[in-house]
């Protein structure tokens, strides 16, 4: 389908947020907000780090979301203010706008979104911009709130500029265009903050883009809980150093099978060209890669490449450093969590009587890869995971980029309460600075709906 993003029409006094939201423009602009724009957050049921890869993902929209509002101008600057104070005010001339990889601060995601737009129409006048931001994603914890930063600044400046795209227009710029703050991501959270739809959560594909509805089954909720440990992958090399691992891996196993190796850059393009199934992928990656960490020679000398086209051609700008590559473990975590999604959406599809205990034992299957294989846990999520299912849930895993951030849960809908009373008591109730943070790092979670442009009524 090729619908674009809603505009719906709302009255600002019937909602206390964005009455709130509208007053703090008037105060710091001294006129009303023309429009408002929101993009939510999402969770990833399973599928992580595979998006990249070009694999299908299983997230859904949460309710937790960024909205802005938006007065339109012709000074010429884009003028940003944030409801919370750790984000500072920002102006910036719209003839230059630029972002800072090295330093990512907060409106430089929000600069994504205007620079996606602005390069993907031309325009070589935007419209100037005043704007009040108020988020309620926790930063920094596999929620995706940097995405719904870069999809809510791409889609106002789409309507604030007089231009129109499909949903899946707009997911593509923004997948894309949060690259500019340097992190490779592969498109899954920008494609669902737009193509989400309230009660159902989507298998995104990729190549071409395509969300399917998913029918999650009834008798269960999902519950997210926050280990309180906040990875920001801007300022960090763990994620660009596991694509950099997929993409020198994709290389070596074309290479091994005598494939055109150096067009191609993600796992899946490997399993296309070989035209076999994911178990067979496994098996490959067994054959062809050791599992001890390679070393930049190794890697230079089976491809027949020079360090200096290793540095340009395969690392990004913040893994110039890396001298050793797990290959294996990362190729083993891909195909395996890519055949584990499909099957995660063949039993919604099929509904057999034992789904909830077969979704659980798949999410249990993908925190075990992502903890052993993929190395995208640490400690306090594992224990979080730990808790979860000693408390009652079927199924728990990491959810979003990992090193810290959010488990997501399965829990049978009549030990919800039971749950939640347990996890609270084991996890957050003995730690202070846990237990402040409790309301907003435990709660339940349905399919949310996907960003939308408000216009007040
Ligand atoms: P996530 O996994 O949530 O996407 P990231 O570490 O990639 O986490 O991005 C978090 C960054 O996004 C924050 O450091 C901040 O710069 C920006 N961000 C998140 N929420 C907000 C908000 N409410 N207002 C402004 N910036 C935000
Ligand atoms: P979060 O959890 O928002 O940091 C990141 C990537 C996704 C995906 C997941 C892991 C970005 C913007 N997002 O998400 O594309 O790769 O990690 O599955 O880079």
């Amino acid at each position: 389908m090729t619908t674009n993003p809603p505009k719906l029409k709302t009255t600002v006094a019937a909602n206390e947020r964005v009455q709130k939201l509208k007053n703090a423009h008037e105060q710091k602009y001294g006129k009303s907000p023309l429009f408002y724009a929101y993009a939510p957050g999402r969770v990833n049921l399973i599928g992580e780090h595979i998006d990249y890869c070009g694999y299908s993902v299983l997230p859904m929209a949460i309710e937790q979301n960024i909205l802005a509002t938006v007065s339109v101008n012709d000074a010429g600057t884009i003028q940003l203010a944030n409801t919370n104070p750790h984000y500072k005010d920002f102006t910036v001339s719209c003839a230059d706008i630029k972002i800072d990889r090295d330093d990512p601060q907060w409106y430089y995601y929000f600069l994504c979104g205007v620079k996606g737009i602005q390069e993907n129409f031309g325009i070589s006048h935007l419209a100037g911009m005043q704007c009040v931001l108020d988020g309620t994603i926790p930063p920094s914890s596999g929620l995706s709130s940097s995405s719904a930063l870069v999809c809510c600044a791409g889609l106002l400046t789409m309507e604030a500029n007089n231009k129109s795209l499909s949903k899946v227009a707009i997911a593509e710029i923004c997948a894309k265009c949060e690259h500019y703050i340097g992190t490779e991501g592969g498109g899954m959270d920008q494609s669902i903050s737009f193509m989400a739809e309230e009660g159902t959560a989507k298998l995104i594909e990729f190549n071409p883009l395509r969300a399917i509805d998913v029918k999650l089954p009834d008798g269960a909720v999902f519950v997210i809980s926050n280990c309180c440990v906040e990875m920001n992958k801007a300022a960090s090399s763990h994620f660009n150093i596991r694509v950099v691992e997929c993409r020198i891996a994709t290389k070596m196993l074309a290479k091994a099978r005598n494939l055109e190796w150096s067009r191609l850059f993600k796992l899946a393009q490997v399993q296309a060209e070989l035209k076999v199934s994911l178990g067979e992928m496994l098996s490959l990656v067994d054959e062809v890669l050791h599992t001890e960490p390679y070393s930049r020679e190794e890697i230079c000398k089976t491809l027949g490449i020079t360090p200096e086209e290793l540095c340009t051609d395969l690392l990004s700008a913040n893994t110039q450093h890396v001298t050793h590559f797990k290959l294996h473990q990362r190729a083993r975590h891909v195909y395996g969590e890519a055949e584990r999604v499909l099957q995660f959406e063949s039993v919604c599809d099929s509904e057999p009587a034992e789904s909830i205990q077969l979704l659980g034992d798949l999410m249990n299957q993908s925190h075990a890869s992502c903890r052993n294989l993929y190395e995208c846990s640490c400690p306090e999520l594992d224990q979080l995971v730990d808790i979860c299912l000693k408390s009652g849930a079927v199924g728990s895993r990491l959810t979003g980029a990992g090193w810290g951030g959010c488990a997501v849960s399965m829990v049978p809908t009549e030990k919800m309460d039971s749950f939640l009373q347990a996890v609270r008591k084991a996890f957050y109730a003995p730690d202070p600075r846990k237990t402040t943070m409790e309301k907003q790092s435990l709660f339940m979670s349905k399919p949310g709906g996907g960003a939308a442009i408000l216009i007040e009524e």
